[in-house]
Parts: structure tokens; sequence; C-alpha cells
């Protein structure tokens, strides 16, 4: 009778022994290995996976060097140039263009108004500009998905925030379509004017949060002539521009150089939800017709005179990063209370990431559609670089070294300029570089496709995955392909230009799922010997109950 009840004890053991045994069942464990996404990055897994064209060459004609109204266009070899009539608009101001131009344009008939010319050199000295706040990748009431959608890579659409020249119509392509309009796009524009202008910004906050207008590095008056706040700040000025108020700023910059601009209202969000932007203030030189915005950033196809005269080209980098937890918060809600307490009380900047690094608003492989420095041997090209990410950037231009003329937006003592391959900017800062292709084993090493990056190597990844973040090319044109893109090996592009990639389903190398790498032999191992001593123990339980019956 003892020994019978030492049987019925075992039993439970070996139920014990069965659930061991599922646990460590290999199917079971493998696709528990299978990578877990992180939170921010759920959205993604619902998608269809598929495969992006590496170009879409939607606007072949907007590549072309031309000329509207009277405006020279400089040619832009890229998969995806900017809009050319926006850039007419963009010079002449809204006020002075054709309709056509106006009709091909998405820019509200206010946005940028050019008057008079008041020294009398043959361009518009007082500029009226008006911005809005637009957001990208948000809630919306009416559907599961995020609106306008904007992706920065592959199937990745984080949660931003833009300053646009004021728009006019849809925020998004057409009626078919929830993609973002090429306009409203990240970052902010970069905003050019000229030393000595009356620049009157306007700030239309359409927005549902109270934003601001900081003008960094730019010469402006704390107060306006009125005495109304001019600096941005909430708490040394007036309160912020409230939702659906406007507010105007006066500047007249008497020094030239890269600027920034940004909103500073809760800097640490607003700034890293994407309110930034760069902002250049131009020599004053005769007959000056400045693209008061580079949407994007970007190549710069109508340069100020003073570039002209000393560059070939010029293109605007703009580094940026993006929190994807601080992103997702106008994900979760429609309700704007509940955005405002997730953004401003529960998320806590002190326990920020950066997961996303952007390049003129997009990360790699999508930098190669529209973040290309295209060169040709012995040109002299200006690189003007803005750091508005939290964490420093170390950018560095592969075959080359140029030299960097200016900090800050200050000319440094040409005895004084240096020339190197690492260019170190910390938040906020400036530099202006000058490019030399002379191939001369110093300034340049010759005709190719020379990568350039952030060397902070979390900058080169999207979410942890590399390639992707703000890598980007420096194409010689012998080395550009039909579309724009740099001739590459034929296969080179198959596994970034996909979702799946990003949302960590895709090995780097091979084509199996990334839950599948290898058998766990330890773990098939001790479930061989669980189940073999499962069986044991029931034959001796049934054999005992048996002997002692
Ligand atoms: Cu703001």
């Amino acid at each position: 009778m003892h020994n019978k009840l030492l049987y019925y004890r075992l039993i439970p053991v070996v139920f014990v022994l069965i659930a061991l045994a599922i646990w460590l069942q290999p199917a079971f464990f493998e696709r528990a290995t299978g990578i877990n996404l992180p939170a921010g990055q759920q959205p993604q897994l619902t998608q269809t996976l598929k495969i992006d064209k590496p170009c879409i060459a939607e606007h072949p004609e907007w590549r072309t060097a031309q000329t509207i109204d009277g405006v020279e266009i400089a040619e832009s070899l890229l998969c995806e140039p900017d809009n050319p009539d926006n850039v007419a608009a963009f010079v002449l101001g809204m006020n002075n263009i054709s309709m056509r131009t106006f009709m091909n344009s998405r820019i509200a008939e206010d946005a940028l108004i050019k008057g008079d010319d008041l020294d009398g050199d043959g361009d518009p000295d007082i500029i009226h500009i008006k911005l809005e706040v637009l957001e990208l990748n948000g809630a919306t009431p009416d559907s599961p998905g995020v609106f306008p959608t904007y992706d920065i890579a592959p199937g990745i659409q984080p949660g931003m925030w833009a300053f646009s020249p004021k728009l006019r119509g849809m925020s998004v392509k057409n009626f078919r379509s929830q993609k973002a309009n090429a306009i409203l796009r990240a970052p902010s524009p970069v905003i050019r004017v000229e030393q000595g202008d009356k620049v009157f910004i306007t700030l239309e906050n359409t927005h549902y949060f109270p934003h601001t207008l900081h003008f960094h590095g730019v010469d402006h008056a704390f107060q306006t002539a009125a005495g109304d706040d001019n600096d941005g700040v909430p708490v040394t000025g007036s309160k912020p521009v409230m939702p659906g108020s406007i507010r105007t700023y006066e500047l007249q910059p008497r020094h030239a150089g890269t600027m920034l601009y940004h909103c500073h209202v809760q800097t640490d969000k607003h700034l890293m939800m994407g309110l930034n932007g760069m902002f250049v203030v131009e020599e004053n030189k005769p007959n000056n017709w400045l693209q008061t915005f580079n949407v994007g950033a970007g190549h710069v196809r109508h340069s100020s005179v003073a570039i002209k005269e000393k560059f070939d080209r010029e293109y605007d980098l703009h580094y940026q990063s993006i929190d994807k937890n601080l992103a997702k918060t106008i994900q979760d809600s429609n309700d704007i209370r509940e955005i405002s307490k997730q953004m401003h009380r529960v998320y806590n900047m002190s326990e920020s990431n950066e997961n996303y690094f952007m390049l003129n608003g997009h990360s790699f492989p999508y930098t190669l559609r529209d973040a290309l420095i295209i060169a040709k041997p012995d040109e002299n090209i200006k690189l003007r670089i803005a750091n508005t990410q939290h964490s420093n950037i170390a950018v560095h231009i592969h075959g080359h070294k140029a030299t960097i003329t200016d900090y800050d937006g200050v000319a440094q003592n040409p005895a004084a300029q240096i020339t190197r391959d690492v260019y170190g900017l910390s938040a906020a800062q400036r530099i202006d570089l000058h490019l030399q292709t002379t191939n001369d084993g110093l300034h340049s090493y010759g005709e190719g496709v020379w990568l350039f990056h952030d060397h902070v190597e979390m900058g080169v990844a999207n979410d942890g995955m590399s390639p992707g973040g703000n890598i980007a090319l420096l194409v010689y044109e012998s080395f550009l392909g039909e579309h724009g893109l740099p001739k590459l090996r034929a296969d080179a592009l198959d596994d970034v230009f996909t979702n799946s990639y990003y949302a960590k389903q895709r090995p780097l190398w091979g084509k199996q799922e990334a839950g599948m790498l290898a058998p766990d032999y330890l773990h098939i191992i001790l479930f061989g010997l669980l189940i073999g001593a499962i069986m044991g123990l029931v034959l001796f339980i049934i054999r005992g109950l048996r002997q002692e019956a």
C-alpha cells in the first residue's frame, strides 16, 4: 500500500516533465527566437511585404535644366528631383509668377511675397514668408493607418512635424493616394534671404499644439518694431503661437552665413519631431534673386550670385534624427489631450534614444533618390551641413578631403581653414565645406561612387538595421545611370529596397526567414532526453502500480 502512494505521487512529476518538453519543443523554440520587433515598429508588421523600385522616375521632365518665367533652373540628375515650377515660384515670389507656374505648384498665393527693391540693385528687398505646421504619419480618425504617409525608408513611417511654406489644396498627392504631396515632407525647408533684406515671417499655426519660431544664429532684434516677441522663447517673450492663431516675426540680418530656425516650445520634443530647418543669409549682391525655399534641402537649383561666382554646385545637407517612441505618441491616439499627456508627461526625454537618422528627410536607401552629391572632375562644390540631432555627427566623405570655410555661419580666416575628411558637428552646429573634385590625391582620389555618411555608427542604421540611416553617395556623372541612380552591381539594392528587410524579417545574406537560421542542438538534445525520461517514468509507474495490484 505504501509503495502504491509513491507511484501516484510520481504522476504530477510526469506532467511537469511534459510541460518542460512542450517548452523545449524545437519548433516552438525556433519561433521564439524569431527577432521580436520593438514596440515602435509594430505597424510595419501588418503591412504586405513589398519590394520597392529603387527609382520610381515619376517626373523625368523635372530633371532637365530649364527656364520658367525667366528663372534659370539648373539641371538635377537625381531620381527624385524637386518640382522646377516650385523653384521658379520660390525665386520670384507668388506675386511675380505666371498662372501656369502657379497652377503647377501647390503653394498658397500668399506663401511668399517679394516687394520693393530698397537699395536699387535689381532684386527685391522686402520679403514676406508664411509658414504653417504640418503633420506626417499622424493618427487619423478616418482609418486605422497614419495620414498623410511619408516613408523615410521602405515601410518606415514615424510620426513627424514640419514647417512648410503655406500650401494650397490637398496635403496628399491625389484623390486616390494617402501619400503626402511632394512639398509636404521632412525636413522643414531651407530658407534663404539676402543680407539687409527686410524679412517678415508669419507663422500660421495650423496645428493642435502651440509653437513658435526661433531664428538660431540669425541677426534679429529681441522684440519687433511694435514690441512683440521676436525671439520665439515663451519664457522670455510672449506666450507661444496658439493653435489657430498667427504671429509675424521681423528680421533684417546684417551678417551672411548658414544658420537655423526651429520651434522653441518644449524644444526637446518639438525640435526632435522635426520643427527645425536651415536658414541661410546670402551676401548682398546686385540682381540677387534667391531661391527662398529649398524644400527637403539637397541640391540648390538656383544659387545666389555670390555662390555662382565661386562654385559650380551647391548642396544643403540637413542631418536629423527620430526617437521612435516620441514619434509614436502622435500615432497612438486622435485625442489631443491624450497626445499631450503622452508626449509631455509620460514620455521622458532623458530616457530617449535616437532610432532613425535622416539626411534631407530620408534614410538609406531612399537617400539614393534625392540626397546624392553629383559631381564632375575639377569642380568646386559648396556644401552647407547642419546637425539638428541630439547627438554629435562625424560626417565622413570617402575619397575626398574638403575644406571647412565657415563655422556656425562665420567665415574662418582663410589661413586657418582646415582641410580634413571627417567633419564633427555638435547639436545645432553648422559648417560650410568647399569640396574640390581635383584628382590630386588630396582633395579627390578620382571619379567613382564614393560613400558619405556619419561615422558615429548608430547613424548609419534604421533602428539598428544597417545599412540605413544617413548613408548617401558622392557620385561622379560618369558613374551615374539613366534614372539618376549610381551604376552599382545589378543586385546591390535588392535586399534593402524592401520593407521586410527593415521590419527585421529578412537577413542580409540569403532569402530565408530571419527566425529559422539554424537548429538549436542543445535544446533538441534536452528535448529528446526529456521525452525519454517521461516515457521511462510512465512505464515505471504503470509497472509499479500493476505489481502493487
Ligand atoms: Cu513647437
